[in-house]
Order: C-alpha cells, then sequence, then structure tokens
C-alpha cells in the first residue's frame, strides 16, 4: 500500500520529484508484485477511456464456448509428422481420396479482414475445442506473414508466445506458416543467419509446416530458407505465386507452361509439397481446372492451393481444383470467411459431402467454432475494411487481398480518399510499367507505394523519367530496383531504374550474400543493457526483424504490463462509466475493476479516473492528450 502510494502521488505521476531512489532500489517493486500489476492495467485503462474512447462503448456479448471434454489421445496429422517425419506425411497425404483442408483463420483470415488484429487471448479461447472437433483438419495456418510485426506492433503482445500457448493447447493438428522467403515476416531481405535462426525457433515453437514464397517468383530468394527447414525435420511447403490468367492467350509472360516449369524446379530443389500461391484471388475456377491437372501429370509431389474469395469466386475454384486432383486447399471456417479472406470451409466440406472427395470432417463440430468467431468478429469491427460485396474487379487490378481491403484506408490516411479509384487503376499501370511483376508482400507494396506517390505527384507512366528525375521515391521502390527484393523474371526497365537509383548500382546476385551476418550477442547485449531484459533468441531474432517495434513493444509491457490476458473489448474499447470487469493478472489472480468516474480536466491537463477494484477506490491521474 505504501508503495502504490507513492507511484499514484501527483509529484510522482508529473515526475517534478527525486524518485532516484527507486530506480536505484528495484526490490522495492518486486515487494508488491501485484500491486504494481495492478497499477499498470489501471494505467493502461485509464489512457484508454481518457484518450481514445472517452468512456463511450457499445455492450458486446460474452463469446460462448462449449464445454468440452480433452481427450488424451487425440491423433491427428501432426502425430504423423512427429512418428514417420515429413516423407511420412506426403506418403500419407497421396494415398488420401478425401480433399484435405487447412484452416487458415488465425492467419490469413483476420490478416485479410480485420487487418490482423485478432488477440491470441480469443485465439486461445477456443483452441481445445478447435484441437477436438476440427481433429481431421490437415493443418491450422495459424502464424506467418503479418501476425508476427501486427502482434508486436498493435496488440503488444509476443507472436512466441501466442505459438507456444496456441501448440499446448492444439496437440494434434499441423501447426502452418507463412514465410516470405529471405524477407522472413518482414517487408525486406534479410541476413542468411537471421532466416536461419528465426526457422530454427520457428520450427522450435511449435512450427510443423513452412509455406515459403518468393514475392518476384525468384527461386535463389527461397533457397536458405528451404535449406533450414529441411534441416529441421519439419516440412517444406514452396510455393509459385500465381499472377495473370493462364486462360487468357493474349497474356505470354505467365502461361500454363511458366507454371509447369516452376513447378518441377520446385520439386527439384527438394520441396515435400508444392504450393500454389493465389494471393489476389485471380485463378478462376475454370483456369484452376487446367493448372492442377496439368501439374498432377508433370510432378508428383502433392499440391496445397492458396487462393482468397475477393472475386466471389473461391469456393468455385476450391471444387474445381478437387475436382482436377489437387491435394489439400486453403478455406476459412464461414464466420470469418469471404471477401479478402479465404473460401467458406464449412460450406466446401457440406459442398463435397456424399463425393469421391468427401472431406470426412463433420459439420455440427465445425458449426460450433464457427459460431464461436461469428460472436468474436463484432469487438474487432473498427478493423474491417467496409468492403460488402465480392468483387470483380480485381481480376483487373491483381491486388493482393490484404491489400485490397488495406488500400482505401491507407489512401485516406495520405489525405487521397478521393482518388481511390484513380490509385487502383494506377495499380495497374504501374504493373505494367514494371514489366507485369508478381505481386505479393514486399513487391505488392512496390507497386501500391508507386502507384500512390505517382497520384500523390501527378505522375503518369508517360511522364514519370521526365518529371520525377530530381524526386527521392518511397523507399520501397529504391529497394526493389536495387535488387533488394530479389530480381524479377524479365528484369527491370532500365531507364526508370536509372531515374530511381540516380547513379546508384543494382545489384544482380542474392542480396543475402552481400549482408552481414547478423550479431546476436550484440544485439542481446543491447537489449540486456538499455532494455533490462534477459533476452533470449527470440528476442534477439525479433529486434532482427523489427527493431524499433521491439523496443517498443518492451516499453509499452514495462509501462502497461502484460496485457494479453485482458479481454478483447476492454483492450479495445476501455469500459464505460459503471461497468465492471474481470481481469486476470497472472495465471489465476484476477482483478475484479470497475470504472467509477472518468473526472473533469484540471487546470495541469490531467483527469482523475476514479475506479473500484476488489471493492477499493483506486483514483490515478491521466494526461489528457487532447
Ligand atoms: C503475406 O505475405 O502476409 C501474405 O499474406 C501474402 O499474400
Ligand atoms: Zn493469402
Amino acid at each position: 500500500a505504501f508503495l502504490i502510494n507513492v507511484l499514484t502521488h501527483e509529484k510522482f505521476l508529473k515526475g517534478d520529484c527525486d524518485t532516484s531512489f527507486i530506480s536505484q532500489n528495484p526490490q522495492l517493486l518486486d515487494v508488491r508484485p501485484r500491486e504494481d500489476k495492478e497499477l499498470k492495467i489501471l494505467k493502461f485503462i485509464g489512457d484508454k477511456v481518457v484518450n481514445e474512447t472517452k468512456g463511450v462503448k457499445k455492450e458486446f456479448d460474452v463469446p460462448s464456448v462449449p464445454k468440452i471434454k480433452r481427450i488424451e489421445s487425440l491423433r491427428g496429422t501432426k502425430q504423423i509428422l512427429d512418428e514417420k517425419g515429413p516423407m511420412g506425411v506426403v506418403e500419407w497425404i497421396k494415398s488420401q481420396d478425401k480433399l484435405l483442408l487447412t484452416d487458415t483463420t488465425m492467419r490469413d483470415a483476420h490478416q485479410s479482414l480485420m487487418a490482423t488484429r485478432l488477440r491470441t487471448i480469443d485465439m486461445l479461447k477456443i483452441a481445445k475445442v478447435t484441437s477436438v472437433l476440427a481433429g481431421d483438419l490437415f493443418s491450422l495456418e495459424m502464424w506467418g506473414g503479418a501476425t508476427f510485426d501486427v502482434s508486436y506492433r498493435f496488440l503488444k503482445e509476443s507472436p512466441w508466445e501466442r505459438l507456444e500457448k496456441l501448440r499446448a493447447k492444439i496437440p494434434n493438428i499441423l501447426f502452418q506458416m507463412l514465410i516470405r522467403g529471405s524477407n522472413a515476416v518482414g517487408y525486406k531481405n534479410y541476413p542468411d543467419n537471421v532466416i536461419r535462426e528465426f526457422v530454427k525457433e520457428s520450427a522450435n515453437s511449435g512450427i510443423d509446416v513452412f509455406r515459403i514464397f518468393d514475392s518476384l517468383n525468384w527461386l535463389k530468394g527461397m533457397e536458405v530458407a528451404l535449406d533450414e527447414v529441411l534441416k529441421t525435420g519439419k516440412i517444406a511447403e514452396v510455393c509459385m505465386c500465381y499472377t495473370g490468367d493462364i486462360l487468357d492467350e493474349k497474356r505470354d509472360k505467365y502461361t500454363l507452361d511458366y507454371y509447369i516449369k516452376m513447378a518441377k524446379e520446385i520439386e527439384k530443389m527438394g520441396a515435400h509439397i508444392l504450393g500454389i500461391k493465389d494471393m489476389a484471388a485471380l485463378l478462376k475456377p475454370h483456369a484452376a481446372y487446367k493448372l492442377i491437372k496439368a501439374l498432377k501429370e508433370e510432378i508428383s509431389i502433392p499440391i496445397h492451393l492458396h487462393t482468397h474469395d475477393t472475386s466471389g469466386n473461391g469456393v468455385a475454384t476450391v471444387l474445381l481444383s478437387a475436382e482436377a486432383g489437387v491435394d489439400i486447399a486453403d478455406c476459412a471456417f464461414n464466420s470469418m470467411s469471404g471477401l479478402t479472406s479465404q473460401p467458406a470451409l464449412n460450406s466446401i466440406v457440406a459442398a463435397l459431402k456424399n463425393t469421391k472427395r468427401d472431406t470426412g470432417i463433420n459439420l455440427d463440430d465445425i458449426q460450433v467454432i464457427c459460431d464461436y468467431y461469428n460472436d468474436v468478429r463484432p469487438v474487432y469491427m473498427q478493423f474491417e475494411s467496409g468492403l460488402k460485396s465480392s468483387a470483380a474487379e480485381i481480376y483487373k487490378y491483381e491486388i493482393p487481398g490484404g491489400q485490397y481491403s488495406n488500400l482505401k484506408p491507407q489512401v485516406e490516411s495520405f489525405g487521397l480518399g478521393h482518388k481511390f479509384h484513380e490509385i487502383k487503376e494506377m495499380y495497374k499501370k504501374v504493373n505494367d510499367l514494371l514489366g507485369d511483376i508478381v505481386k505479393v508482400t514486399p513487391s505488392s507494396k512496390v507497386v501500391g507505394d508507386l502507384a500512390i506517390f505517382m497520384v500523390k505527384n501527378d505522375l503518369t507512366p508517360e511522364n514519370i523519367c521526365e518529371k520525377a528525375k530530381d524526386m527521392a521515391f518511397p523507399d520501397s521502390v529504391v529497394d526493389y530496383f536495387k535488387g533488394m527484393m530479389g530480381q524479377p523474371q524479365w528484369g527491370f526497365p532500365k531507364e526508370l531504374q536509372d531515374i530511381v537509383l540516380k547513379g546508384e548500382k543494382p545489384i544482380t546476385c542474392r542480396p543475402g550474400e552481400l549482408l552481414e551476418p547478423e550479431d546476436f550477442d550484440k544485439i542481446k547485449n543491447h537489449l540486456k543493457e538499455n532494455l533490462k531484459i534477459e533476452p533470449t533468441m527470440k528476442d534477439a531474432l525479433s529486434y532482427a526483424l523489427y527493431p524499433k517495434v521491439f523496443e517498443e513493444y518492451l516499453r509499452y509491457v514495462r509501462e502497461f504490463g502484460d496485457l494479453s490476458r485482458i479481454g478483447s473489448d476492454i483492450f479495445f474499447h476501455g469500459l464505460y462509466e459503471g461497468e465492471t470487469c474481470e481481469v486476470e493478472i497472472a495465471e489465476g489472480k484476477v482483478l475484479i475493476i470497475k470504472l467509477l468516474e472518468i473526472g473533469k480536466l484540471d487546470s495541469e491537463g490531467l483527469r482523475t479516473v476514479a475506479f473500484e477494484v476488489n471493492g477499493n477506490r483506486r483514483e490515478i491521474k491521466i494526461k489528457d492528450k487532447a
């Protein structure tokens, strides 16, 4: 109590008293860890209601989780991998008549629908149920892509903990991640040792299937990640990204032959599974049939299809792929499917009942999980794109799912909302200007950034080389033209490259060959000395991938505590005056917190926020940043 009185004292909060004795005696803070945690959580809620929500909050229903008994001897695809290795899984896949399914709810579905904001706690609540009721799934895509960055940056929680906690609750289904080749889970190339350590740690923490892609379909860009995955004994799914339209004979770059050639090379590289990554939902149903039929004749490794439902044709694409013999397809539980997300899993299961590709999945069982996510979504409403219907224009613009739903808010943030249509048109023109490239993170960001830059500066493909001679281009565009994202199959447009690089020489080798290896010991020392943590390899990796984001996360957690246990309605919406909530501050330790009042602004720009915590009144002063 003494300590909390000191810490909540006006003078202390304002910082205009000598508090060095506290920092010099950190044990003072250890004496009453519960009070420390309590204060942090009150500070978090106080700041949220004063500076964000102003205490306005609608009521949210608590998503219901059915009580279900854990079945001790649950067996699924994970056991096949653990007992028989990756080749055992490959043989098992080949022996199935069923269409095998991956659910992407915990990764791509929320990345595409709700700006990647789904919090770990909302995944954990349904994890045991998922392991029992969806135990016939091939895999859960639940990590990688944008989830790593967003979980630190916006959710202030550790992606590594997410992985480990889910693994503990779901022991029977393969866990799958998306790794952007040499860009790992970032937007730029990293040194080879970062890629290798990242793969190793991910495998140790629970990833079984690594879906590897390169944003330009450049095989060299995937070599290091693939090599390391093969060493870990996990499953390497190497992708070819699908773009263009193999049904359109006027398009001569991304033809059926292009994909067959690439698939054969991927098989030769030692991949266990071929991934077809249709990130922008361009693979039309009949094109899928044609492509998969042809691939089945040419390669013998299993084929895993990843598509999106942006055009509304996603389910048809999966069904025709199944007809053509695809082994595994990505979908998302219905309440997390559709639009820029994956096609609807429950519907596909229903469609294939009593056919030769019957998935064997029980529809009533998975409805339970579907209902849960349906109830989870309202809390995340503010992150949804507002897209209401499917879009056939995607075939023209070729914008990947996540980017398509993000583009509008991004364009609005630049004050260019009224030019949204123009920017989409420019996206297409930029693609042509670059020579028709594969567009997926990070190459899709290059196209998007350049399109916005051109609209903002009144540039056109015709005048850019003249008019932009002295302009500094966006970083992603400079990186691209330097060769730092790899080599596009048909080269760079030379004149534009010279304009962007302004005399700098581009590289033609793998960027990883030039980048100095990361010094992990140095990073660990830095984290220890300056951020006061006992760093693990995972911490060092997180720093290597996202230094600023990771530091910011550590500082945030120091100030507001570990927020991963508080409910998402409080995390995103705070409390309204008079509302009571329960917050678990540590395993089994629950605080009952009621927001009593948000006080008036005082002369120093502070507001007193009054709470009742386990029956006792607590007041804290919060700076009103408005
Ligand atoms: C990602 O890289 O995050 C993607 O989902 C690309 O499609
Ligand atoms: Zn995707």
